[in-house]
């Protein structure tokens, strides 16, 4: 018990600041921010406690204790303090107002000299040091929360001075990834960015919460509006996946919604053109070809929509049409992922949850550069590391965790499945794994063992380039791990072998016991923010709405009895198969939701397939490469002006809220596809999305429990077996869905991308992502995102650079035994020699003609990570 201003509260941990907060007394602060370490410094927030002036922000509470917050001598203290801020420094916002509340004019000291320096070289973030009050948030938050180190203080006392970089840089010549941290945890204004001050001028009216729409972290938002603008994105604090904290993609990267280039009128094809056409025109040539083209029709949902749009996508399909030919962009990315998990361990989905990266003591990250294409995770993994666990790398490339990281395992593109072989290796060796966790939960050791003795690190150093004594340190380093945690990426699934490499996964941490249990487990960091809905509401052609079996007929009797209407028996085409099939005339019609195959896909077949097609039907939001190439586009929703869910990669089903409305005559994506269904004698009852949802509670069981009511909040993580239950942040704590998990015996395959004639191809190209832009880049390209960047670039080995005489920045040409394509060459040590690295961001680069048509073995994903090139100089 203690008492504030003479009011008794029960209160006995925490800080004197918490407990004031607590019982509703404001004790103005200045240096103090929830989200970072302490300040103390600042002296804004003293207190009396028992007659003498502490600082409450760093005091903690003691029973018994008398505290005093705004007695005659603290009034005086801080008006004080106020005066000599505004002597210094021209604070505005948060940091003018608690100077004004203490009476402050700014007239009682001398003015000091002044700092004029001011920043705008980052298109987003501002600086006007004259604001700056030097309580040193922004450097907390720099380092605390994003990890970057950008800011420091020079010099002492009155004489300290916040620099950019260690000796006084601009942000666009630090490390700086424009996160905004700085900007949001700013009491003065000194650091802002351009929606802060966007909101002074025009103040939100209204502020929702929703799920940002970019990738599978699926960081919460706050949307401050007013009217139909959007004013400014914040993090949402209470939110457990980002807790405030956003990249510039999800803060800033909001610009496209308005976009004079945003699809408002359906089109038509006439004559060879696309045309402004009626709904009920567009609406009508693709009833009419859907119903009359039945058995050779096939649908591809989109991982940027929500989970009821990509159920009514498939119900579509499967209720309305009678065909299982439905996928997704799943099939381009973590189906390996998927088939992998299911083989070894039973589910397809991340074990454990993003918490967990804060509780393992060992992280391992194999082919994922989380700091670019998951910023908050990767951000989350940072933290783990400064706060005390091991990480440890497996990519070709030095990523910025790969150069943070306790081993970096620098392997040559391709050979994941012998490095993995030989990390298990030398946990069986070594005896580094967990026998009572193998024993009871499950099979397959002795294969194992006998299997992975041929391939000790010092007989595959050679194949994969990793020094055995790195495999050895890292065998070991995991085997006595407490907490082993992985994440995993493209690097890993998007391979001949993709799906094989998944399994090997899976054996690394069951050997450890390293799965169903707080801060260790398998995690997928899955790539768009919906892609695990769309695979969760049944958008492949083999599985149905939670992973119902389509050969199951008390499963199929399930559905039926919800839709009416019999389940089509026969698994369908995945996304490479439709293009086949399109080729020799079995597919005529093809219906796209949000996903730009044109330029995303690999593109050995897509041109004559898309050709063969009698119809193609693009919904979008843009004129994407695929909308200019269909017979009839229809203009979508963003997520910003529509309801639903998006389910993120830990399995958390999040709310997704309508913020704006569409524009023109642009219609939430289930609403097309309701009318749709309609028109194509499958008519739905449904009134909105949490309908839907309902539905899908009904044939899925492992949302039995989910509903918009029960999802307010953080969300809830599947499985959720029944109205009342929590959500399930670790899976297989006691059992796997077989009983026991399988353990894998992969064998290395080369694959057949290398038969090709190595001395005309000589160097191995991967393909990926950088931070700026996300995907095809409809939406990043029309944001402020192309002042950071605004091309795709080659990165290339200094070495490799100098042999063939090609400068960085200039232009050349990427040749691959199936295309071309040109890109501006950045030389750099982040790639190995031999090895180069494109994106895919910018349609003009093609960068999917180089890649081949090899998939993985078991799951059909593209090999966009390995493709033998050479590099040609275009000048000379
Ligand atoms: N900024 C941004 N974020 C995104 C996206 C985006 O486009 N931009 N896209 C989203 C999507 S759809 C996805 S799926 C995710 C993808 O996220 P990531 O999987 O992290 O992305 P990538 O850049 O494709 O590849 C990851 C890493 O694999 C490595 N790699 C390549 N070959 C190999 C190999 O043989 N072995 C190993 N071990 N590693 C290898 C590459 O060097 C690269 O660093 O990102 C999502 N987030
Ligand atoms: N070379 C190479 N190619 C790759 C990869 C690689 O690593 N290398 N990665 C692959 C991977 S992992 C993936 S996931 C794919 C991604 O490839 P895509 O799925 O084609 O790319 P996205 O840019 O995510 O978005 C698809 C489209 O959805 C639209 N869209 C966004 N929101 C909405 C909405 O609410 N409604 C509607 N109707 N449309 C919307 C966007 O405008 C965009 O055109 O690319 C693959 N391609
Ligand atoms: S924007 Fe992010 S990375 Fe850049 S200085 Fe601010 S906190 Fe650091
Ligand atoms: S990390 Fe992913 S979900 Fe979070 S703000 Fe960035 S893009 Fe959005
Ligand atoms: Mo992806």
């Amino acid at each position: 018990m203690i008492t504030i201003d003479g009011r008794p509260l029960e209160a006995s941990a925490g800080t004197l600041l918490e407990a004031c907060r607590a019982a509703g007394v404001e004790v103005p602060t200045l240096c103090h921010d929830d989200r970072v370490s302490r300040g103390g410094h600042c002296r804004a927030c003293l207190v009396e406690l028992d007659g003498r002036v502490v600082p409450a922000c760093t005091t903690p509470v003691r029973p018994g204790a008398h505290v005093g917050t705004h007695t005659p001598r603290l009034e005086a203290y801080r008006r004080d303090l106020a005066e000599l801020v505004l002597a210094e420094s021209s604070p505005r916002g948060r940091a003018r107002a608690v100077c004004e509340a203490a009476g402050a004019d700014g007239s009682r000291y001398p003015k000091l000299p002044r700092d004029d320096r001011h920043d705008a070289s980052d298109p987003y973030l501002r600086l006007d040091l004259d604001a700056c009050i030097k309580c040193r948030l922004c450097v907390r938050a720099c380092g605390e929360i994003q990890g970057q180190f950008v800011y420091a203080f020079r010099g002492r006392g009155a004489d300290a001075r916040l620099t950019v970089g260690p000796a006084g840089l601009r942000l666009d010549e630090t490390d700086c990834v424009s996160c905004g941290a700085c900007a949001s945890v700013c009491p003065s204004d000194a650091v802002t960015d351009v929606d802060r001050q966007r909101a002074l001028v025009l103040p939100p009216t209204r502020t929702v919460r929703t799920t940002c729409a970019y990738c599978g972290v699926g960081c919460q938002l706050e949307v401050h509006a007013t009217d139909d603008t959007i004013v400014q994105i914040e993090g949402a604090r209470s939110a457990s996946v980002n807790h405030g904290h956003l990249c510039v993609k999800g803060r800033y990267a909001h610009g496209f919604a308005r976009h004079r280039d945003r699809l408002t009128t359906p089109l038509v094809r006439r004559g060879g053109r696309l045309e402004p056409a009626s709904w009920d025109e567009a609406l009508g040539i693709v009833a009419e070809a859907f119903t009359r083209l039945r058995g050779r029709v096939a649908g591809l949902s989109s991982s940027r929509c929500t989970n009821e749009e990509n159920y009514l996508l498939q119900k579509w399909m499967r209720a309305g049409l009678g065909t299982n030919h439905v996928d997704c962009c799943a099939r381009v990315c973590h189906a390996p992922t998927a088939a992998g998990m299911r083989r070894v361990v039973g589910t397809g989905a991340a074990t454990s949850s993003l918490a967990d990266l804060e509780r393992a003591d060992v992280i391992l990250v194999s082919g994922s550069n989380a700091t670019e294409a998951h910023p908050i995770v990767g951000a989350r993994i940072k933290q783990a590391v400064l706060a005390g666990a091991r990480l440890v790398v497996i990519d070709p490339r030095r990523t910025e965790l790969a150069a943070l990281a306790d081993v970096h395992l620098q392997l040559r593109p391709g050979t994941n499945v012998v490095l993995l072989d030989a990390l298990l290796a030398v946990l069986i060796e070594e005896d580094l794994v967990d026998h009572a966790f193998l024993g009871a939960r499950t099979r397959g050791l002795e294969a194992l063992s006998a299997h992975v003795a041929t391939y000790a690190p010092e007989r595959t150093a050679r194949l994969t380039g990793v020094p055995a004594e790195q495999v050895r340190r890292v065998a070991r380093l995991w085997g006595k791990a407490r907490r082993p945690l992985q994440v995993h990426g493209l690097g890993i699934t998007e391979h001949y072998q993709g799906s094989e490499s998944v399994m090997l996964l899976c054996d690394l941490s069951l050997l450890v016991g390293g799965v169903g249990r707080p801060g260790a487990g398998i995690n997928p960091l899955r790539g768009q923010n919906n892609v695990q809905g769309a695979a969760d509401m049944g958008c492949q052609p083999d599985l149905l709405t939670g992973y119902g079996a389509l050969d199951d007929a008390a499963v199929r009797a399930r559905f039926e009895a919800v839709w009416g209407r019999p389940v089509p028996t026969t698994p369908g085409w995945t996304l490479p198969r439709m293009y086949e099939a399109a080729r020799r005339g079995e597919l005529s019609a093809l219906f796209i939701l949000g996903e730009d195959v044109v330029q995303t896909d690999p593109s050995t077949q897509l041109d004559e397939a898309l050709g063969a097609l009698e119809l193609l039907v693009v919904q979008e939001i843009f004129l994407s490469e695929t909308a200019k190439r269909a017979h009839v586009v229809l203009p979508g929703a963003s997520f910003l002006e529509k309801d639903g869910t998006f389910t993120n990669g830990e399995r958390r089903v999040q709310r997704v809220r309508r913020v704006l409305s569409p524009p023109g005559e642009a219609r939430p994506d289930w609403q097309i596809l309701l009318e749709l269904m309609a028109r194509t004698g499958c008519p739905q009852p449904f009134a909105g999305p949490s309908e839907v949802m309902d539905e899908i509670g009904r044939l899925a069981p492992a949302f039995a429990g989910i509903s918009f009511a029960r999802l307010e909040g953080d969300g809830l993580q599947w499985p959720v077996p029944a109205p009342g239950h929590p959500g399930t942040p670790i899976l297989h704590e006691t059992s796997f869905p077989g009983g026991r998990a399988e353990l894998a015996c992969v064998a290395f395959a080369p694959s057949p991308v290398l038969g090709q004639d190595d001395a005309a191809f000589p160097l191995r190209l991967v393909t990926g992502r950088v931070l700026e832009h996300y995907n095809c880049g409809t939406m990043t390209r029309r944001t402020d995102n192309v002042l950071l960047v605004d091309h795709d670039a080659l990165e290339l080995h200094p070495d490799d650079a100098a042999a063939l005489g090609v400068a960085e920045g200039e232009r050349v040409r990427v040749v691959s035994p199936y295309g071309q394509a040109d890109a501006v060459a950045r030389v750099t040590g982040r790639v190995q020699p031999g090895t180069v690295f494109l994106t895919f961001h910018f349609p003009e680069t093609r960068t999917n003609q180089l890649v081949s048509d090899v998939t993985d073995r078991l799951a059909d994903c593209p090999e966009y990570k390995l493709t033998p090139v050479r590099i040609e100089r275009l000048q000379e």
